[in-house]
């Protein structure tokens, strides 16, 4: 693998912008990161008794809106390491575009390969709009559909040319320990992997952040509950879209 684990800031920006991805060792506490596990699971069990999990391709499954559904989850999204990371990418003032759990199911299929910035028509900028973070909440395996990406495709600047056979494009799997994070470019080719095992739920956590001036993926004026707002850091607020982006998200004229 191109890309080592490491702690470092630079280390990470520096992979960042050569390979389009960094894996970060586990930013928060053992502890922490254990209740962060323990919230997923019971909110995707739950979710499948109630009859609204969204469940797709055989056993997959999204867990949709992670900041309504528990605390665990706000803290992850205001991560320093991970938005310091961020920040270098995407640069002032910098939004949560959404945050949601992909979980591939045992003999779950590969997704087809992608660049997550969409809706961008090209052709783009030569920088990234828009950038994931990937935590592994398990062990991420080339067996358990851990992410597959195209090392340095954010280089290309567009989304795969399917007509051309890009689609199947050579792909690798992005392992590491569970805690790990990959924090990747909104241009970078990449795809959930296929899940060969028979009994294996590889659950990762996609915290998704988009330049200031860019739409979010989720509506947070519309759809946070009350009491997330409420508790919510100056940080916190920011990275929602309660603050504005230079002369944008004014109110009554001023910021
Ligand atoms: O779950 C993964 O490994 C990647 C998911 C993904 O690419 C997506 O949701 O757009």
């Amino acid at each position: 693998m191109v890309v080592k684990l490491t702690d470092d800031i630079t280390r990470a920006v520096s992979d960042l912008t050569r390979h389009g991805y960094c894996l970060l060792t586990c930013p928060i506490s053992d502890d922490e990161f254990r209740k962060l596990r323990n919230r997923l699971s019971t909110v995707m069990s739950s979710e499948r008794e109630n009859g609204t999990a969204f469940i797709y391709d055989g056993d997959n499954q999204r867990v949709f809106s992670l900041l309504n559904k528990g605390i665990e989850f706000e803290r992850i999204v205001a991560n320093e390491t991970v938005c310091g990371v961020m920040e270098h990418v995407l640069g002032y003032n910098f939004m949560l575009s959404s945050t949601h759990a992909n979980v591939a199911g045992p003999s779950g299929p590969s997704m087809n390969l992608h660049a997550d910035q969409t809706f961008a028509r090209p052709p783009w900028p030569p920088y990234a709009l828009v950038a994931n973070s990937m935590w592994m909440l398990d062990d991420f395996t080339p067996d358990n559909g851990a992410t597959r990406i195209v090392p340095g495709s954010h280089l290309f600047n567009r989304q795969p040319d399917y007509a051309a056979g890009e689609g199947d494009t050579e792909t690798i799997p992005v392992c590491g320990p569970a805690g790990s994070v990959m924090v990747f470019d909104g241009r970078l080719w990449h795809q959930t992997g296929h899940n060969t095992t028979r009994s294996e739920y590889r659950r990762g956590i996609l915290n998704y952040y988009c330049r200031g001036y860019v739409r979010q993926q989720q509506n947070f004026f519309a759809g946070l509950e009350p009491e997330v707002l409420d508790r919510a850091t100056p940080t916190m607020r920011r990275l929602l879209g309660w603050e504005n982006y230079l002369s944008l998200g004014m109110l009554d004229g001023l910021p």
